[in-house]
């Protein structure tokens, strides 16, 4: 352990070496992928005071290259930092990017900066006007809670809009809205887009339109008027660490955000991801028309595994997002270009696998992996009956009932990562449970196995996946990508999704194994199985030659 190879990603995004958080600024611009992230170039660890824009491009959200740094602390209004941000195309093609700057006095602001030379496809150079900031700290809001600047979106009455983070009257969790002609002087509209009362700060909102339930196209932030468009809103809660969303209904008179069928507070929301994701940003993907997302999955070692690395933090790979038929939960999908690093494919087709049983996925490399499954559960009477107070806790139910207790219905899944004499492994799976006259499906993601190593955090992830398994002819899909420290996981076909962090001492130097198995009673019927090795993509390791805009 502590080699700077421990646990480094083959294809999740990662700079060459150093600290990495936030996800800032993604965009398509002429041809173009840019990915901006908080970044620290002189250490491992986040660093108060050293936060800058790491900038890489690429031509297929794969393969990247990287750039200088975008933006840097060397102006007053961002001494002690840049901290995060977004980006916004502006009409004529030239893109902003808005951003918050710490200042020595450690006050919150928020700047924006332009591209030095429009014409350079990759937008190497960045300038901030010495007229920023654009908008000062407020004077109710105190002076270290006011940031994350969204992507801005026009108004039909041709006014810009973004939303902001701010801590309002001590204690509120707000989401403010700034309106502006010009994108350089700003004025606040008095009603908050979002107030989530009982959160103490919320970070990095992130407000998007939606098509109609089960259109998978992505929408951009014009003007939309009439039925067939719905709302998400996201946000970041610093109290739990977690990013929540709501699907609603946006005002654009009014500027203010209202869930169709959540509560007023965030941490009530649904969450995006149920194992650890953190800041996450969205953005419209012109090339294909789609809503893409990406988010920071911080470590979960120790921070003196990190600086003995000499890196810290990964992107998940980013993420088609759309509105399920539902109408109510996102569906989150890794994006397709994962498929030209599919090398090496094994599989199952109509594979039984009775109790206690566990197949064995020979010819595919268990540390660079993508497995699509789907299960058929032949019979639901022997599942287990639901108790309802196991409805608030999933993720401690996850926990009571790990992979190697025997259920009814499932646990069945994939065991992940796993070392020859199977003292390590991760296993991803399912429960059933019979709920009144329904059933109610468990995915959880197990990691109490996932290394022989100390002082690891290995918490049990679990949520529902909100679907009707019978309605869906008894079947359920699990897709998950392995990726040496990352196992991110998609349930129900993207309802619900798990990313998780390992540290599988065997992984850099031995075999890495890959299995199906069931623990319930009853047996499952794997429908189908595609596993494939995945090859190593090029992530900031070469020069900019490669991105062909
Ligand atoms: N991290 C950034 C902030 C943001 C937070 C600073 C989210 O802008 O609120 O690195 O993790």
């Amino acid at each position: 352990s502590g080699s700077a190879r421990h646990g480094r990603t083959a294809y999740h995004f990662q700079p060459a070496k150093n600290w990495q958080n936030g996800t800032n600024g993604p965009m398509y611009h002429n041809g173009v992928y840019h990915l901006f992230y908080q970044y620290n170039p002189h250490g491992a660890t986040w660093g108060v005071g050293n936060l800058s824009w790491g900038h890489s491009v690429s031509g297929d959200l794969v393969n990247w290259a990287a750039l200088d740094a975008a933006l840097e602390p060397t102006s007053p209004f961002d001494a002690n930092g840049c901290w995060s941000g977004s980006a916004t195309i502006l009409p004529g093609g030239v893109p902003a990017i808005l951003y918050t700057g710490i200042r020595a006095d450690g006050e919150q602001v928020q700047n924006v900066a332009f591209p030095k030379n429009a014409s350079d496809p990759l937008l190497r150079e960045w300038v901030k006007p010495s007229y920023n900031p654009v908008i000062p700290l407020p004077a109710d809001v105190p002076a270290d809670f006011f940031r994350d600047p969204s992507t801005a979106w026009l108004g039909r009455d041709g006014l810009w809009r973004l939303a902001v983070s701010a801590k309002v009257g001590n204690a509120v969790g707000s989401t403010l809205i700034y309106r502006s002609k010009d994108f350089r002087l700003w004025e606040r509209n008095a009603a908050p887009l979002q107030e989530s009362r009982a959160a103490g700060m919320v970070e990095c909102p992130d407000l998007f339109p939606v098509a109609e339930p089960g259109a998978e196209e992505g929408l951009d932030h014009a003007p939309r008027t009439g039925t067939g468009v719905k709302h998400v809103l996201k946000l970041s809660a610093t109290d739990t660490f977690q990013d929540y969303y709501a699907v609603g209904r946006y005002n654009d008179t009014t500027d203010t955000f209202v869930p169709e069928d959540d509560g007023d507070d965030c941490q009530s929301w649904r969450r995006l991801d149920y194992g650890h994701i953190y800041a996450s940003k969205s953005f419209f993907d012109a090339r294909k028309n789609r809503r893409v997302l990406w988010s920071w999955a911080n470590e979960t070692d120790s921070q003196a595994d990190d600086v003995a690395k000499g890196w810290s933090g990964v992107q998940i790979f980013p993420r088609k997002v759309w509105l399920d038929n539902d109408g109510k939960q996102l569906r989150q999908w890794p994006i397709e270009e994962i498929e030209t690093l599919r090398s090496r494919k094994a599989g199952l087709l109509g594979t039984v696998v009775n109790s206690g049983g566990v197949n064995e996925i020979v010819g595919v490399a268990g540390t660079q992996a993508d497995v699509e499954v789907i299960f058929e559960i032949p019979a639901l009477e022997g599942a287990e009956r639901f108790e309802p107070n196991w409805l608030l806790d999933p993720q401690r139910l996850c926990g009571e009932k790990g992979a190697s207790v025997q259920g009814g219905v499932g646990p069945f899944g994939l065991l992940l990562m796993a070392s020859g004499d199977m003292q390590e492994h991760t296993a991803v799976f399912f429960r059933v449970f019979r709920h009144h006259d329904k059933y109610k499906v468990l995915m959880c993601t197990d990691l109490s196995r996932s290394t022989t190593r100390a002082g690891v955090y290995k918490p049990p992830y679990g949520a529902f996946v909100e679907m009707d398994i019978e309605e869906h002819g008894r079947i359920i899909s699990l897709r998950t990508l392995v990726d040496h420290s990352v196992v991110e996981s998609f349930g129900g076909g993207g309802r619900t999704c798990i990313t998780a962090r390992v540290y599988p001492e065997h992984a850099e130097n031995g075999d890495s194994h890959l299995y199906v198995f069931n623990n319930g009673t009853g047996a499952v019927k794997v429908a189908k199985l595609d596993a494939y090795e995945l090859a190593t993509a090029t992530v900031n390791v070469g020069d900019d030659g490669l991105i062909q805009p």
